[in-house]
């Protein structure tokens, strides 16, 4: 059985639909964003970004239980595990993923930016503290991900190189360096400029 940590938000619509689609097992596990519950210590625990949606599956990989945050890697890992949704022939897989990439980051990203800048007696210097709030927040978060390893999931991976370019826009060098120390994050960009084939990509 697959327990769903959700809301009524877009995202979590996501991995509804996707459940439902996959014919899986599933239980929502509403959480309470307008109470705060996403900022619990007992949900944090579960996903330190606090927000939704999260599964546990507990017959996860190995028949260990798994718990994935994300929309996008959790429909990934729902489309893997039921065999749907995504095709195995690799030219058919590669523009199903393009094609997902563009829903989870571009259309995600911009229409996140609208909704938080549209909200009644938000000007432009409110909408701007609350994007950079927001940064500051995922900043950690991979901050503590960074914890013991020298990279984002241990070995180096696309994760790492889907990451690193967005934190090297000088906007956001501006609020990487503007509060709280990153030094885990500072220690791996070095060590991912360091790799030649970054430095290449560049
Ligand atoms: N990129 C993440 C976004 C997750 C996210 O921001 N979720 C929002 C709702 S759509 C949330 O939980 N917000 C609560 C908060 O930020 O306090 C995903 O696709 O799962």
């Amino acid at each position: 059985m697959i327990e769903c940590y959700c809301a009524a938000t877009t995202n979590s619509r996501k991995v509804l639909m996707m459940l439902e689609e996959c014919g899986l097992a599933y239980q929502r596990r509403l959480v309470d964003l307008a109470g705060g519950e996403q900022r619990s210590a007992a949900y944090l625990a579960l996903n330190p970004a606090g927000a939704v949606p999260l599964i546990i599956d507990a017959d996860g990989p190995g028949g260990e239980p798994m718990t994935l945050a994300q929309s996008f890697a959790i429909c990934l890992y729902l489309a893997e595990k039921s065999g749907r949704l995504l095709p195995g022939e690799t030219r058919l897989r590669a523009e199903v993923l393009q094609w997902s990439a563009f829903g989870a980051s571009d259309l995600a990203a911009c229409t996140t930016g609208l909704y938080l800048l549209s909200r009644p007696g938000d000007e432009q210097q409110r909408g701007l503290a609350i994007m950079r709030d927001r940064l500051t927040r995922y900043l950690a978060v991979l901050d503590a991900q960074l914890a013991g390893s020298d990279f984002v999931t241990g070995d180096f991976s696309m994760a790492d190189i889907l990451i690193y370019p967005t934190l090297l826009a000088p906007f956001v060098v501006e609020v990487l360096r503007s509060g709280r120390a990153f030094n885990r994050i500072e220690n791996w960009l070095k060590r991912m400029a360091e790799r030649p084939a970054i430095a290449r990509g560049m």
